[in-house]
């Protein structure tokens, strides 16, 4: 999987900003911030996209969901924030590897 952006960040091999990190996934802020708050969750685990996911992965979903909840918190802006993972090329999925992306720190407008 080296020819993955975020496989590469989870060995080393490309520099990013931390936030988190534990066994199962890596916080990061994203390379090119869509609002004044924009991090990114990825498992560990190579998973293409969202249209990978089974039961199998559930408690792995759960688990960087807590994750998202506790660094929003911590960061200060829990009261409002999105959620996205872009799945697909018709979606703009850009990096084939599942990434959350975390969304706040201003007003949020609606998307479509
Ligand atoms: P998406 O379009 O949903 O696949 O989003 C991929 C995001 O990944 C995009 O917002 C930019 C970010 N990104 C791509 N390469 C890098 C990188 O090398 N470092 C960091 N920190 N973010 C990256």
């Amino acid at each position: 999987m080296n020819d993955c952006i975020f496989c590469r960040i989870l060995a080393g091999e490309i520099p990013s900003k931390k936030l988190y990190e534990d066994e199962q996934c890596l916080a990061f802020y994203d390379i090119q911030p869509l609002a004044p708050q924009h991090f990114l969750v990825i498992p560990k685990a190579h998973i293409a996209s969202a249209a990978e996911l089974g039961e199998e992965q559930a408690a792995l979903v759960g688990h960087i969901f807590a994750v998202i909840a506790k660094l929003t918190k911590e960061l200060g802006f829990a009261d409002g924030f999105r959620v996205v993972t872009n799945c697909g090329e018709d979606a703009g999925q850009t990096v084939k590897h599942l990434h959350f992306h975390v969304l706040g720190g201003k007003t949020l407008g609606s998307f479509n």
